[in-house]
């Protein structure tokens, strides 16, 4: 089962064991719904519900493989970056990506599931991450257009977050939220800078947001009312702003910087509604999001075959870690001794 099963025993059928509630467990029960309905926060060695256990490793795990992943689509301009400040600029952000990944799978562990056990789930293909991360980076304007859709996208969806209800999730979001916000603007710079180019620099950029708009919509998930998670994920005070909010407010927000970067959104059916003081959207394509979900999108096997590569051929150094800590160790017990 997916990587949400970790912490629950599965009878032999696979199917989750039931166990009877305890006296003790019903007053540990109370306290943590009295708790979240304070607005307090959990902590790794308080209490909680098996399900709320396992809807967080869910969920953290997943968005800890959608920055691991997401490293891959601009990592792959580093060596092809315009300028050398492009390029270092670049570096830095993917550097960061992998960065939010570790807080993330760090925030994971204190939930009682190993990196070992998440890894496992990504690289077998049972694990999700962010559908976005499917798409191919074809131009250098994508990299742009990344740094302001997509990772536009990612702030909106995470500043929420940093008032989750479990600790440990809350804190990292906070950090990776102001780095993500400088991801945000240096993508959106890169793009004011190729705007004011030539002709073919111009259409470069509008190409881009025209192949990445509805995909990025797309990210915030499926509508509310086809969303499984969601309504006892705002119970539990891990969300906090439901996908479909969540993408209004990104539509709202986009709409004025696509007016002053110069470009059209690609969606006619697009237009303020003064009655509800927001954009009206057209129609998305949720068949080609569940396709690309389910492992069929254009760049799912190759990410993935990247990804299990980078970890196989990674496996020398985390040996080396492990000697070197254990002579440590050891070095450490024998002056002690
Ligand atoms: N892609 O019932 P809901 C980034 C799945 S980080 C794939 O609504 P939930 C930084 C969902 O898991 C981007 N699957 O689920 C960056 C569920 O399946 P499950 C990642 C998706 O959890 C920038 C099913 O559909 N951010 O971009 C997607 O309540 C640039 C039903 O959905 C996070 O992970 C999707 N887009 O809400 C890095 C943020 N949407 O698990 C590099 C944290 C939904 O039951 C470069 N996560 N699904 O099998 C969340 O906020 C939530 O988990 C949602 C989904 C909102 C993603």
């Amino acid at each position: 089962m997916y990587t949400q099963s970790f912490n629950v025993p599965d009878a032999p059928d696979g199917k989750t064991v039931p166990l009877a509630p305890s006296k003790e467990d019903a007053a540990l029960q109370a306290a943590f719904d009295t708790r979240i309905d304070a607005d307090g926060r959990i902590e790794p060695q308080d209490w909680m519900p098996e399900a709320y256990r396992k809807t967080l490793v869910r969920q953290i795990s997943q968005h800890a493989h959608s920055e691991i992943v997401g490293m891959l689509p601009e990592g792959n301009w580093i060596s092809r970056a315009p300028s050398l400040k492009r390029k270092a600029i670049l570096i830095a952000k993917v550097q960061d990506e992998g960065g939010h990944g570790l807080y993330l799978y760090s925030a994971a562990e204190t939930l009682g599931t190993s990196r070992d056990q998440m890894l496992e789930g990504l690289h077998s293909g049972r694990a999700k991450y962010s559908s976005i991360f499917n798409y191919p980076t074809l131009t250098w304007a994508d990299v742009g257009v990344i740094g302001w859709l997509v990772d536009g996208a990612a702030i909106m969806n995470q500043i929420p977050l940093c008032r989750c209800s479990y600790g440990p999730y809350a804190r990292a979001m906070v950090r990776v939220c102001k780095e993500e916000s400088f991801h945000q603007r240096q993508g959106y710079e890169a793009l004011l800078v190729m705007m004011t180019g030539t002709e073919e620099q111009k259409a470069m950029v509008q190409d881009a947001v025209d192949r990445w708009w509805w995909k990025c919509l797309a990210m915030f998930g499926p509508p509310d009312a086809d969303s499984p998670n969601s309504a006892q994920g705002m119970r539990w005070g891990i969300k906090r702003v439901s996908n479909d909010d969540l993408r209004q407010k990104f539509v709202d927000a986009t709409v004025p910087q696509a007016k002053v970067l110069g470009v059209t959104l690609p969606d006619p059916d697009l237009k303020w509604n003064e009655e509800r003081q927001h954009h009206d959207y057209g129609r998305i394509d949720w068949n080609e999001f569940w396709e690309t979900v389910n492992g069929n999108g254009p760049c799912n096997k190759e990410r993935l075959a990247t990804r299990v590569k980078a970890h196989n051929d990674g496996q020398w150094v985390r040996d080396a870690a492990l000697a070197h800590a254990r002579k440590q160790q050891s070095r450490n017990m024998k002056e002690a001794a």
